[in-house]
């Protein structure tokens, strides 16, 4: 296990998410609700399996995983769309050094996001085409 990503983590700094949510499509009502969100993340993690929870007071949103085994995500709730991880069996959620990392293969190109932690505090970068946001959490409890 490169990382232990595991707790409760709440949102701090969010740059670029509006960006982000528009390379996602979503409309502009929705884009104001989201950004003005305090988001919650519970990651469990056993292993190489994980388990993440992000809730916030408008929606939540759930995946588990295995590191290494391919899955078909559905957005279900944000931008509701589908994708595949690791579907050729060359994109999967990997570990790249102490970062976590997952390469979502669908209609958007270059959609991705890592997690990692650095200074105890639990970093995600979200990428869609060429928009990059990062979201920093810091422990809850
Ligand atoms: C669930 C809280 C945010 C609710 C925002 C509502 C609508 C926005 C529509 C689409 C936005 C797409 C992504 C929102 C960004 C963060 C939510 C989870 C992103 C994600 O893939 O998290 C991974 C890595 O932590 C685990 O699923």
């Amino acid at each position: 296990m490169p990382a232990d990503l595991s707790g409760k983590w709440i949102l701090e700094t969010n740059d670029k998410f509006e960006e982000y949510l528009k390379a996602l499509d979503v409309d502009f009502a929705t884009r104001k609700i989201a950004i003005s969100l305090s988001q919650t993340k519970v990651v469990k993690q056993d292993g190489d399996k994980f388990e993440f929870k992000t809730l916030s007071t408008f929606r939540n949103y759930e995946l588990s995983f295995t590191v290494g085994v391919e899955f078909d995500e559905h957005t279900k709730g944000l931008d509701n769309r589908n994708i595949k991880v690791g579907q050729t069996y060359e994109i999967l959620v990997t570990w790249e050094g102490d970062k976590l990392v997952c390469t979502q293969k669908g209609e958007k190109a270059n959609r991705a996001w890592k997690h990692w932690i650095e200074g105890g505090k639990l970093y995600l970068e979200l990428t869609c085409e060429d928009v990059v946001c990062i979201q920093v959490f810091k422990r809850k409890e």
